[in-house]
């Protein structure tokens, strides 16, 4: 970058580790960086307080690899896991109160607009499945309803990680977690079909270990939102330490979820969104 967006106070410039000095200086501002680039810039710090093989770190690389106007969006997030890793991140973000998210981004947003009328602003929330399928729904839904132009992607863990692994909405059925050891007794909330009926222009569920899907998905949602309207894209992030897994069985987890289909990669785009998407893209590419 460096275009001034993060800077370190003068005062701690002799204290502050090389790697967060690194973020400042090589963000991926000002350069059309995408995730085949990943190792050359920096947009997440190597030691993050996530854990060893968490998919939600794995992602937030992704996501913030692939947004196409970094130096004009703003991440609004919520209380979990992925929260921990925005003061890791060399981007404007907001942490919002658990389930609040799609309600400040929505405020933000406008205002935004009211501000800067003729400049791109993406706003962009990035929350757990509890903030959104569950304690955060009523606001999530009703950004959808209103056709706001900002675009939620859910990490989705399928558990309540951050306190300990409750069951969320998005648990699959029968899956036992440390605070749900009977296993759950209803289906995983099918988000992606209610934000289709709700008004989302374009919707899509994906997973890291396809990190150029997640790419060109997560574009496609910012620029749909951009003009058209609200955009969902859920991604699956598996959780080893609620779900037990090892760290190096992250990635094989999704991959067989992907194969025996109880989480498909999947596209929605509205006709508008198709027409924006072609027009940008020179034909829309709907392999997966
Ligand atoms: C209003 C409110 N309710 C409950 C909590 C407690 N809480 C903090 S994180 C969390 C679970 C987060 O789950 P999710 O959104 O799936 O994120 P994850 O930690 O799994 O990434 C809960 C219930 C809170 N902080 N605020
Ligand atoms: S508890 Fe799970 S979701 Fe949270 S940081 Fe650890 S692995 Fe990631
Ligand atoms: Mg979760």
């Amino acid at each position: 970058m460096n275009n001034g967006l993060i800077k370190i106070s003068p005062c701690f410039e002799d204290v502050m580790p090389q790697e967060y000095k690194d973020l400042v200086e090589q963000g991926s501002f000002g350069k059309n960086f995408g995730v085949s680039d990943l190792g050359s810039f920096k947009e997440l710090i190597e030691e993050h307080p996530l854990c060893a093989g968490c998919g939600l770190a794995l992602s937030m690389r992704l996501i913030l690899a692939s947004l196409p106007n970094p130096e004009n969006t703003i991440i609004v997030g919520s209380t979990g896991c992925s929260a921990l890793a925005f003061s890791q991140v060399a981007l404007h973000n907001i942490h919002s109160l658990f389930g609040n998210q799609n309600a400040v981004a929505t405020g933000l947003k406008r205002a935004l607009k009211l501000r800067f009328p003729n400049e791109i602003k993406d706003v962009v929330v990035v929350a757990g499945d509890g903030a959104t399928a569950d304690i955060g729904l009523d606001m999530v839904m009703q950004s959808w309803f209103r056709r706001e132009n900002i675009t939620t992607i859910m990490l989705d863990n399928e558990a309540y990680a951050n306190t300990g692994g409750q069951e969320s909405g998005m648990t699959m059925e029968k899956a036992v977690l440390n605070m749900a050891p009977k296993g759950k007794n209803f289906p995983k909330v099918n988000l992606a079909d209610v934000a289709r009926v709700a008004g989302c222009a374009y919707v899509a569920t994906c997973n890291p270990a396809k990190p150029r899907m997640l790419e060109k998905i997560v574009r496609r949602a910012v620029f749909t939102a951009r003009e058209i309207g609200p955009t969902y894209v859920q991604i699956y992030a598996p959780c080893p330490t609620n779900y037990k897994l090892k760290p190096d069985e992250m990635l094989n987890t999704i991959k067989t979820r992907e194969k025996d289909g109880t989480y498909p990669t999947s596209e929605y785009i509205s006709s508008s969104a198709k027409e924006l998407l072609e027009r940008l893209e020179g034909g829309t590419n709907n392999e997966k």
